[in-house]
């Protein structure tokens, strides 16, 4: 049976398997930024592990044994700089060789550049990075999808950060505009950026408003409980509906080690062999707490 004919709410996985692959992935992400020489984006990376996990494994109806079925649905990756853990998700779903990630990512001529590209990689549907762009482009292919009568749906994940950019909001006032109902944001309300935290930079707050005020569905969760991130892919509207859809996750910069979290010196670094063990032990008793 192709992976493709699976539908939301027929998951392989139960709720507790998601939770441990989410669990697999940042453990692959600390060893990645454990054996990469430059800077790996490992704090957005941590903070959602668990979105593409519930993503890859879960929402998106998409088969790694047949990346150009027109039926697939189509993922953007707006906040680019977590490529990283985009790749480790597909590769853990079976799109490609945790091995061959390890192997090259970040060097010249390598398919698994920091940032996504599409022409390297099949299977990645946008080369992304410059952020604020992700967005407009899944409008695009909403708008396209919609104009073949084709029902898949566009999902798309950013930054808190990100949506400081201008283009997002013309982005989501188009989506409205055109009843994009096929179209799913999610957003890493990390509440960090770069080199400050969010608020201090720029007032976000009434954040959920502003996505309805531009006519979006909203949803608000935990990002880090699995169970709230498949009920709200169990709940999305009918891909045929007319209002785009946000899922603002509520999560937390480097989640799962301790070091990290919240923490501004992690959004991008790397670890030595004392500190990847020190990351993975870390990681290991911040799942015995929360299994508590
Ligand atoms: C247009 C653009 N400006 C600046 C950057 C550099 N940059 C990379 S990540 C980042 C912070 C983004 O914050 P957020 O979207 O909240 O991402 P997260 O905290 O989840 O990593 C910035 C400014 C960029 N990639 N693109």
């Amino acid at each position: 049976m192709s992976q493709l004919t699976l539908r939301r709410g027929e998951s392989p996985h139960t709720v507790k398997e998601l939770e441990d692959l989410a669990f697999e992935l940042r453990s692959k992400l600390l060893h990645l930024c454990g054996t990469y020489e430059g800077a790996v984006h490992i704090g957005g990376d941590l903070s959602s592990a668990d979105i593409f996990t519930a993503l890859y494994h879960y929402g998106l109806h998409v088969d790694p044994a047949d990346i150009g079925n027109p039926g697939r649905d189509r993922f953007v990756l707006s906040k680019g700089h977590a490529a990283v853990c985009m790749y480790i998700a597909m590769a853990m779903r079976g799109f490609f060789s945790y091995e061959g990630i390890v192997e090259t990512y970040g060097q010249l001529d390598s398919a698994y550049g920091m940032h996504p590209c599409k022409v390297q990689l099949p299977g990645v549907e946008c080369s992304t990075g410059s952020l604020g762009h992700g967005l407009p482009l899944a409008v695009g292919m909403a708008m396209s999808a919609r104009g073949r009568s084709e029902p898949h749906r566009v999902f798309c994940l950013l930054g808190d950060g990100e949506t400081g950019e201008g283009s997002v909001w013309e982005a989501a006032m188009a989506a409205r505009s055109n009843k994009l109902g096929n179209l799913v944001a999610f957003v890493d309300r990390n509440r960090q950026l770069m080199t400050s935290f969010a608020e201090e930079r720029v007032v976000f707050e009434p954040y959920p408003d502003k996505w309805a005020a531009f006519g979006w569905n909203v949803v608000t969760i935990d990002g880090h409980n699995m169970a709230e991130l498949v009920d709200a892919l169990d709940a999305l509207p009918a891909s045929d509906s007319n209002r785009p859809t946000v899922v603002i996750c509520e999560t937390v910069k480097g989640k799962g080690v301790d070091f990290m979290e919240r923490n501004l010196a992690w959004h991008a670094g790397s670890l030595g062999a004392a500190d990847l063990d020190r990351a993975l032990a870390a990681l290991e008793a911040s799942r015995e707490k929360e299994s508590v």
